[in-house]
């Protein structure tokens, strides 16, 4: 399986840390990729770093990915609670895929307990700050070593 994973980042997500600290925290989004990519060197993977404010093109990046990639790690941001599109689009794709939130969503309004995207995600990670895009890494990590040991 390929060692290529997808980083996929939706709506607003752009302004982290620079608005709402007091939920999103200071860390920005290229802090996030900084950490993606050194953790990514650390575990022998690859990966594809992107942040858009349209559907559209989370959903091209999404049949890329299908091309490609061996993993996902998806914060489709606020598409979490409202697109098909995106859940239609994930499930065609064969890897693992973790969804990822930096804030405890079960904690905040009602409209955010509930995710399209959970329906197709292999793990999810919420409430743990930007470190749950590197927890995710990792999990995706090990799901592809766990199907190279199988298929081997
Ligand atoms: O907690 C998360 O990661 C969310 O996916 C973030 C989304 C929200 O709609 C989800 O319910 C939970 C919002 C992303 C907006 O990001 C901002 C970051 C900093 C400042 C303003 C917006």
């Amino acid at each position: 399986m390929s060692r290529l994973v997808y980083v996929l980042n939706g709506p607003n997500l752009n302004l982290l840390g620079k608005r709402q600290p007091h939920i999103y925290g200071h860390t920005t989004l290229a802090d996030v990729e900084a950490e993606c990519r050194a953790l990514a060197g650390e575990l022998g993977l690859e990966i594809r770093f992107h942040q858009s404010n349209r559907e559209y093109e989370l959903i091209d990046w999404i049949h890329e990915a299908r091309e490609t990639a061996g993993g996902i790690v998806i914060n489709p941001a606020a598409f979490t609670h409202t697109s098909v599109a995106i859940l239609d689009a994930l499930n065609t794709f064969d890897g693992p895929v973790i969804e990822v939130h930096i804030s405890n969503v079960h904690k905040r309004e009602e409209f955010r307990h509930h995710s399209f995207v959970s329906l197709r995600a292999d793990g999810v990670m919420a409430g743990c700050g930007t470190q749950g895009y590197s927890l995710a890494l990792r999990r995706v990590g090990w799901l592809i070593d766990e199907k190279a040991r199988q298929d081997g």
